[in-house]
């Protein structure tokens, strides 16, 4: 069976383990962390990083973005939760970009508080990468319109999956998703409630 490295609380893994869920497709989630199981994890993947995917060739998939574009292939690019091309395809991938843009700026502010010496963490770098996370989180807010269940298309996609781990770690790091993206906080919320996303919910 498909094995799944990473934790449900990496929004990379968890996007992932949600699409996963969303194709059906069975795998084990092998709970390894980035920083809690440096040798594991670099035995998977030589950056040190997770997500990565373990196919039953013995094919390992690193980088979320690189995994689901084989998951989509494997599902079918016509029912995959992008479309296989055209304005909708750009569309729906710069949300994408965006979220997980957001996500990596939100996690190089973490790194930069959690993983230096306090006399060494530089507060303004951390400011700066919250403002990018907070404007990238308010131009998704902005596309939302409060009486569609998804973000694009009138369906769910890849935009709505990658919004919704995005606002989970936002909020995580005390951004007030509830004031400052009451739409995106909703949408969230909507999703939450969703069995795939219910079933990847971190322990
Ligand atoms: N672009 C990568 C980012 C993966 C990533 O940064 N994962 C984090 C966990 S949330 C990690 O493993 N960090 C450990 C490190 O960078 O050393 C993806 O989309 O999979």
């Amino acid at each position: 069976m498909i094995e799944l490295v990473g934790v449900n609380r990496s929004p990379y893994t968890r996007r992932v383990a949600i699409t996963l869920e969303l194709y059906g497709i069975p795998y084990r989630l092998q709970t390894l962390s980035g920083f809690g199981n440096r040798s594991e994890v670099r035995a998977a993947n030589p950056l040190g990083r997770i997500p990565a995917l373990i196919l039953d060739s013995g094919e390992t998939l690193v980088d979320s973005g690189a995994i689901i574009d084989h998951l989509d292939e494997v599902h079918g690019r016509e029912r995959a939760l992008v479309p296989p091309a055209g304005p909708e395809r750009r569309a729906v991938l710069r949300v994408v970009a965006l979220m997980m843009g957001a996500c990596d700026k939100a996690l190089a502010a973490a790194y930069e508080r959690n993983h230096h010496p306090p006399e060494k963490v530089h507060q303004p770098w951390i400011d700066d990468c919250l403002a990018q996370v907070r404007q990238a989180l308010r131009a998704v807010d902005a596309l939302l319109d409060p009486v569609s269940s998804y973000l694009l298309l009138g369906r769910l996609t890849h935009a709505d999956v990658a919004a919704f781990v995005a606002e989970r770690l936002a909020r995580g790091l005390k951004i007030d998703t509830d004031t400052e993206t009451p739409r995106l906080r909703a949408l969230a919320a909507r999703l939450a409630d969703q069995p795939a996303f219910r079933a990847t919910e971190p322990q």
